[in-house]
Parts: C-alpha cells; structure tokens; sequence
C-alpha cells in the first residue's frame, strides 16, 4: 500500500474569509467535505445570515462571524471569538478580496490603497492573529487566494496585480518564516472562475453575443472554458491536509492550462 499521507480535515478548524458565497463558499465546502469544522466571515450581518443559510441547505453547520479583514482590532476580537466558541484555528484560507478595474491613470490614490488594504494587507493582518496559536500548536495551514495576476498584468487592474504579486511574497515569506514551527503557508492562484467578481467579464452583449472578454478567455484556455469555483476545492483540500505537509511557498495555479497555452489561433 502507497505510504499517501492524510487528506482528512476531522478534528480541524478551517476559517475562510469572505466565504458568504463564491470561490470562498466552494472551498469551504470541500474543506467540509472532508472533515473541516467550517468557520467564516463577511462584512455584512445580512450576508452572514445568507452563508449560514446556504452552508445549512448544504449539510454544513458553519460558524459564521461579522468581520472587516482589513480592520485589525477587528480581526483580533474576531480570532479571540473563534478560539473561545469553536476552537483553536488550524486552517485558514485568506479569500476574502476586492478588484477595481479602472485605467492607472484615471485610478484615485484612495481607490488603489482600498485594494491593496483588502488584498494584501488584510491577509497579513488575519495571518499574523492566528499565526502564535498555530506555533503553540506545534502545526497550521495558511492558504492564500493568490491570483495570475500575481504573474501577469493587464489593462486596468494595476493595484490588484500589485496586490496579488505582494500575496504571493508575503505567502513565500510566510512559508520561510514559519516553517519551523511546522506551519506550511501556500498560495492557490486560480485562473478566470465564474463568480459574482467576473460577472462584468462576461456579461452577453447588446445583441446577444458573448463579452469579447468571455470569448478571449475561452480561446486562451486550453479546457476552452471558465472555471467554476468547485474546481478549486480539491487543491484547497490537498493544501489544508497534511497530504501537503512538505509543501511550502508553493503557489498552486488552478486556471486550466491558461499559462500553459499561447492561445487558439483566431
Ligand atoms: P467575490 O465573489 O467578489 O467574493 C469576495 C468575497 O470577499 C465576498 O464574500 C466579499 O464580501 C468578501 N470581502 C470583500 N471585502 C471584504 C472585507 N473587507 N472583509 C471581509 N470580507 C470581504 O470574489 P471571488 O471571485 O469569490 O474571489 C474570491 C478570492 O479569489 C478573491 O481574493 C479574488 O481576488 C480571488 N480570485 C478570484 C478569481 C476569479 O476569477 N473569480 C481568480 C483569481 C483569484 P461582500 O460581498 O460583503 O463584499
Ligand atoms: C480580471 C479578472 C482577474 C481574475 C483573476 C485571474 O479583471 O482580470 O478579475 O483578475 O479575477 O484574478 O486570476
């Protein structure tokens, strides 16, 4: 029998941020799926409620809390909360995140710092509280919802890009950092998934047709499709699990092969 290390979750305490719905809802329920107590937050009471309703109609009892990530007192009444009512937080997914898209030149200062405060420096900021629990215990999981635009630029997302490449060091220097104390801090960066933040990409147009966005995404990606956030489940799940326990600063690119590929010919 192949010595395949764990990939069960029972026993642990999984917190994602943001996961009232989309690519943090998914990977909250596939960290479910295998075992994770589920934890999670929003901005908004109404948008909590509407989590817990929809983790329940799932089969999952999840705790979910009132937090502004990039409010660090906040964030640290928060953990203090999650410690007391669940328990000691042993993965935590930084998914919660934001995107502007507006030409660099016409973007306000405060628009850029808005998306940098929710990007990278609330990931730091939720990091940072749950981090000396993590070394008590001896082991933890920090995944951060990195992004190709952690690699990649395009028009009119300078300070997510910006962002996104920081997550991607401050996953890095995580890993480095901490690593000793047997916590292991990687990244997924998924590719284009369908949820409510792509939605402007891919909006039919006036007539009909698809967004030229949506069809320029599909010839670029060789599964010819979008991602839908399920996709990303089983990579959170490998991540979590100490399947990945010698995996460290590792960015999991989960786009469909759209790095991969120079694009259909039109
Ligand atoms: P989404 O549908 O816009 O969901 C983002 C979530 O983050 C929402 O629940 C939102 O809550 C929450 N959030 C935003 N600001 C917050 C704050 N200050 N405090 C707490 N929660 C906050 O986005 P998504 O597509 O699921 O993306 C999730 C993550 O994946 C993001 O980090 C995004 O950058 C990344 N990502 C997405 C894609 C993609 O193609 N969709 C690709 C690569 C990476 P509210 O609804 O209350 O604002
Ligand atoms: C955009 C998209 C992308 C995706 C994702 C790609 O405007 O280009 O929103 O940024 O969200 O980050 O990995």
């Amino acid at each position: 029998m192949a010595n395949t290390k764990n990939f069960s979750l029972e026993g642990k305490v999984a917190l994602i941020t943001g996961a009232s719905y989309g690519i943090g809802y998914a990977i909250a329920k596939a960290l479910a799926g295998a075992g994770a107590t589920i934890v999670f937050n929003d901005i908004k009471e109404e948008l909590v409620q509407k989590g817990l309703e929809a983790y329940k109609a799932d089969g999952i009892k999840a705790h979910g809390y009132v937090c502004d990530v990039t409010n660090e007192d906040a964030v640290n009444e928060f953990i203090a909360k999650v410690e007391k009512e669940v328990g000691n937080v042993d993965i935590l997914v930084n998914n919660a995140g934001i995107i502007k898209r507006i030409p660099m030149h016409e973007m306000k200062a405060s628009e850029f710092r808005q998306v940098i405060d929710v990007d990278l420096n609330a990931p730091f900021i939720v990091a940072k509280a749950v981090i000396p629990t993590m070394m008590k215990m001896g082991h933890g999981k920090i995944i951060n919802i990195c992004s190709m635009m952690s690699e990649f630029g395009r028009e009119t997302v300078s300070a997510y890009a910006a962002a996104k490449g920081g997550l991607k060091m401050l996953t890095r220097n995580i890993a480095s950092e901490y690593g000793a104390y047997n916590i292991q801090c990687n990244g997924i960066g998924p590719g284009y998934i369908a949820t409510p933040q792509t939605a402007p990409l891919r909006e039919k147009q006036p007539d009909g047709s698809r967004h030229p966005f949506d069809s320029f995404i599909i010839s670029k990606t060789p599964a010819g499709r979008w991602g839908e956030a399920d996709d990303l489940g089983g990579p959170a799940v490998f991540l979590a699990s100490e399947a990945s326990d010698f995996v460290n600063g590792q960015i999991l690119y989960v786009d469909g092969g759209i790095q991969a590929y120079i694009g259909k010919q039109p």
